[in-house]
């Protein structure tokens, strides 16, 4: 067996963290051969509760998790960390403003990614889940000069998921006919899913669907509002999805998309398809020996072109506002 590999997980009591602390510890993040520490956050509050679901992974004997530490500290838990999860965010609650939300989440993602620039391993990648994601991924990006910028990403993966389950369901289909999918700008009801970009057994989706009224109209709010949705039925936020989502997305990050095939994946932009520069927008990406590319010439039209615009305009918005706070 190889070196763990150390994998940080943030927000370790929570809810996500009770669904993804098992899949990563069962081999689902690196593969059934690479053996893991894992080294948890937590508040302070919440630490009794993480030792209840570290009692639980000693519980499952895992063969390849080589050892927990849990901790409120970031500089001690992200001593030597090859892969950062950081979930734990602080949500928005009645009565609070935008800016109260953000500034909120500036105190937990700045100082952690002062944690990582100056305690991480060097190769390490870091994914923001926490929302609001790809904002909390700025913070903490540009409170980390010595890790370069690409190894910060956020999630839309799971958005990215129940593009192709919607798409596959009103086709008929398996969601392993639906390639090429994109989720375009911010994780957020902004957000921007692509099937005229996207295939269905190798044939344009939207021309499969043929109905521009049903993209409009249908898959469009029912992605975008997936999460509400679910809240209203369980009563809780998605959770076990979010989990698989973001094992998906470290995952193919680190091993590699398939031929032929892309994911989306939130990155710094680097001023592809007239994203502002600089913001942490979600592209359609390849990934191939732990570094990702974003697909490059594919074609947007009109309405597509106004969607994205839209959304990369709200997170130049959000990082207006972070700067003015002071937080990047
Ligand atoms: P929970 O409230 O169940 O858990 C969050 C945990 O984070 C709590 O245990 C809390 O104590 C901890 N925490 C708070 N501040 C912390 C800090 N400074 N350091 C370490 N831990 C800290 O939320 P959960 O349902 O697990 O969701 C976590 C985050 O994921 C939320 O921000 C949520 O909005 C976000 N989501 C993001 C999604 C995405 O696709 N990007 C989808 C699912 C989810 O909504």
């Amino acid at each position: 067996m190889s070196t763990p590999v150390k994998v940080a997980v943030t927000g370790a009591a929570g809810q996500i963290g009770y669904s993804l602390l098992f899949r990563i510890a069962s081999g689902s993040l690196l593969g059934p051969d690479t053996p893991v520490e894992l080294r948890l956050l937590e508040i302070t509050p919440a630490l009794k509760a993480l030792e209840g679901v570290v009692m639980e992974l000693d519980d499952c004997a895992f063969p390849l998790l080589s050892a927990v530490e849990i901790g409120d500290d970031p500089n001690a838990v992200f001593d030597g960390v090859n892969i950062a999860l950081l979930v734990g965010a602080r949500p928005r609650t009645k009565g609070m403003e935008r800016g109260d939300l953000l500034e909120a989440n500036g105190a937990i993602f700045k100082p952690q990614g002062r944690a990582l620039n100056d305690h991480a391993a060097d190769d390490v990648k870091v994914l923001i889940t926490g929302n609001p994601a790809n904002t909390n991924a700025l913070i903490a990006m540009s409170n980390a000069p010595d890790i370069p910028n690409e190894r910060f990403n956020a999630l839309t993966r799971l958005d990215h998921n129940r593009a192709k389950a919607q798409l596959a369901a009103k086709l008929g289909t398996s969601v392993n006919a639906v390639t090429q999918m994109t989720i375009w700008g911010n994780h957020s009801a902004t957000q921007y899913p692509d099937v005229f970009n996207a295939l269905v057994d190798g044939e344009n989706a939207a021309d499969a669907i043929g109905d521009q009224g049903w993209i409009e109209s249908t898959f469009l709010p029912v992605v975008q509002k997936r999460g509400a949705a679910i809240i209203e039925a369980r009563g809780a936020s998605s959770a076990a999805s979010a989990a698989n989502a973001t094992v998906d997305h470290m995952r193919d990050w680190v091993l590699g998309t398939p031929e032929g095939d892309w994911v989306s994946m939130a990155v710094p932009s680097d001023g592809s398809y007239g994203a502002p520069e600089g913001i942490i927008t979600s592209y359609p990406c390849t990934t191939a020996a732990g570094s990702y590319e974003i697909v490059q010439g594919l074609e947007l039209n009109d309405f597509s072109r106004a969607k994205i615009d839209a959304s990369n305009a709200e997170l130049v918005e959000e990082r207006q506002a972070v700067t003015a706070l002071g937080l990047i």
